[in-house]
């Protein structure tokens, strides 16, 4: 079969696409895992922001898809239904199915006509099942984690169970499918690996629990350095870990980074997320090692500086840790320190506007921010759908903004108990346009080529709004900040087609749910 895999061209304030164009693992790693007599091509849209429609059109005409499948986060389902309608129209035969983030949690968006198939959590195992069904004509309703088209119903299996990825029964992605080129990192071609899946904490505003339940799973790290390593063959000059949470385990992070060394991988950037607590407890073995593997930037889940709000925001254990005969204390401080010491930069990923923040309490968060970290990562609580936090938001009346395509993280589409929604979007984005500016040094030290050519668009990207009245004081903030959303408005627009008509099929449960959780889920497993 002829397969054509996209992912959505949106981005988000903290991603400008001038400076960061990062690939989507879902759709390689499908592409690998799919029988390899089909043809599958994979476009990542990020890399064509401007012509969507015309790339769209030329891909379609090009590759000739029997079936096209999307990517899709939740801030990206406008954009995605209106590539879905465009392609239909120009290409009526070809089958369509949908994955990732929105798709799976919120799957009841996606029975619509135009809608062939939904695969919901893991894709790999239940796309090649779908992909050989429909190459054989075999019943689709044996196939778990996907919900079919049927006619006028969407019939409904059930989940499949979360894949053991140690035994290395996944291959490894297709990068060679990848039809455009432009990944980047700061001028730096990127690339993304995984080393591991799942998590086993249960953070209320995270997608993830909902997603696969809370387990952890490690791919071999034999597997992992092949993956660099095929990343680097094809040109990556820096790796991001998409790991949900690599600091799960840190006795085997330090053998990946020693094995990174071990095999000649370390000429490369690497970036990774994880928490404080394991930084805190385990830096001065852990980050040297990083160091000499290459980690250049660490994304640090934060979250929040004030204990009421991480108590809000569950992520209280991953950020504290409790010595011999002493309280419970905050590592965050510990984290950063550490993680310093070692050279290596810290992007702080803080959320501020929760129920109860007053603007003392995003102040404090803003200033922590301003001393600590190297590159903020503020964002704003989202209501994505199935998680803890939005059932939270919207029991109490503070979701104010329901326009999904707006659901990107640094627009406030919430409101707290003491504050408009946008003026805690004005407080973060005032405060963190600054923060940037001071990381460009480091960068000119490491990419000056890029900055030479690029320094300039990105400083006019971090100001945009501002104009030099603004600069000489001859207006307030408050009008670069309306001009800045009105640009991030406009922006938003990326597929120039209709949207198409709202209609929903039925739905049915195709076979009796005879396994309706499909993960092991950690609470459960201690209450008995
Ligand atoms: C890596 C990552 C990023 C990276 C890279 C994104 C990229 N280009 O892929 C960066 C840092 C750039 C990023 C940014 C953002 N991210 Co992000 N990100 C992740 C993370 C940590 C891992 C995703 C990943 O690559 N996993 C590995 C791959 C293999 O798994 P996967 O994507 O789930 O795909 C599997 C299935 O979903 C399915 N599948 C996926 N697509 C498809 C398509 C088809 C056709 C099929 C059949 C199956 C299928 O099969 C795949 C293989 O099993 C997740 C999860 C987490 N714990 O936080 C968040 C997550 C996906 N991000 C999220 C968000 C909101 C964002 C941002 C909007 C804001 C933010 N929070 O930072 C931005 C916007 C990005 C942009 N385009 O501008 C949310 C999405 C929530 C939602 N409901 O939409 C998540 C879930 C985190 C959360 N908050 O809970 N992100
Ligand atoms: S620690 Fe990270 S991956 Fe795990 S639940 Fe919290 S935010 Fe999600």
């Amino acid at each position: 079969m002829r397969i054509l895999l996209l992912s959505m061209p949106d981005s988000f304030e903290h991603m400008p696409s001038l400076a960061i164009r990062m690939p989507n693992g879902a759709l390689t790693s499908l592409a690998g895992n799919l029988d390899p007599h089909h043809e599958v091509a994979v476009a990542d849209l990020v890399l064509a922001q401007s012509a969507v429609r015309e790339t769209v059109e030329r891909l379609i005409h090009t590759h000739v898809p029997d079936l096209v499948g999307l990517s899709v986060m939740t801030f990206q389902r406008r954009t995605a239904k209106r590539i879905i309608s465009f392609i239909r129209s120009m290409a009526p035969d070809a089958q369509i199915a949908v994955g990732g983030y929105d798709p799976s949690l919120a799957p009841d968006v996606w029975t619509y006509p135009d809608v062939d198939f939904i695969v919901r959590g893991e894709g790999e195992l239940t796309f090649r099942e779908l992909v050989r069904s429909l190459e054989r004509g075999t019943p689709l309703a044996a196939i778990p984690g996907l919900w079919y088209r049927d006619g006028t119903v969407f019939q409904r299996n059930a989940m499949r169970p979360i894949a053991p990825v140690e035994d290395g029964s996944l291959s490894l992605p297709k990068r060679s499918a990848r039809v455009l080129s432009g990944y980047t990192v700061l001028g730096r071609q990127v690339d993304v690996v995984e080393t591991s899946r799942g998590c086993t904490f249960d953070c209320s505003f995270c997608s993830i629990i909902e997603m696969r339940g809370r387990n952890f799973h490690r791919f071999p790290i034999s597997r992992v350095l092949d993956d660099i390593a095929d990343a680097r063959t094809r040109g990556a000059r820096a790796i991001f870990f998409v790991d949900d949470n690599i600091t799960i385990d840190v006795p085997r992070f330090e053998a990946l980074c020693k094995a990174i060394v071990e095999r000649g991988l370390h000429d490369l950037d690497y970036i990774v997320q994880g928490m404080t607590a394991p930084f805190a407890t385990h830096g001065d073995t852990l980050a040297p090692l990083m160091k000499k593997a290459g980690f250049r930037y660490v994304f640090l889940g934060i979250e929040n500086i004030l204990e009421d709000d991480l108590a809000f925001l569950k992520a209280r254990a991953k950020n504290s840790r409790q010595s011999q005969g002493q309280a419970r204390r905050n590592t965050t401080l510990e984290a950063i320190d550490v993680l310093h010491r070692h050279g290596l930069f810290v992007v702080g990923g803080l959320i501020v506007g929760n129920p109860d923040d007053t603007r003392e309490s995003i102040t404090a968060n803003l200033t922590f921010a301003r001393h600590y970290v190297d590159w903020p990562y503020i964002q704003h609580p989202t209501p994505y759908p199935g998680t803890p936090m939005t059932r939270e938001f919207r029991e109490r009346g503070l979701i104010i903004n329901e326009r999904f395509d707006e659901y990107d993280g640094t627009t406030a589409v919430t409101r707290s108990a003491h504050l408009e929604a946008e003026e805690i979007e004005f407080l973060r984005w005032e405060a963190e346009r600054w923060m940037k500016v001071r990381h460009i040094r480091s960068v000119v030290r490491h990419d000056p080529a890029f900055v030479l050519r690029n320094g300039h668009r990105m400083f006019a990207h971090t100001f945009r709004g501002s104009t030099w009245r603004t600069a000489v004081g001859l207006e307030g903030a408050r009008d670069a900040f309306r001009r800045y959303r009105a640009i991030r408005s406009r922006e938003r627009e990326y597929m120039d087609w209709p949207d198409p008509p709202v209609t929903t099929c039925e739905t049915r449960d195709a076979a009796p749910p005879a396994m309706t959780k499909h993960f092991v889920d950690i609470d459960e497993l201690i209450r008995q």
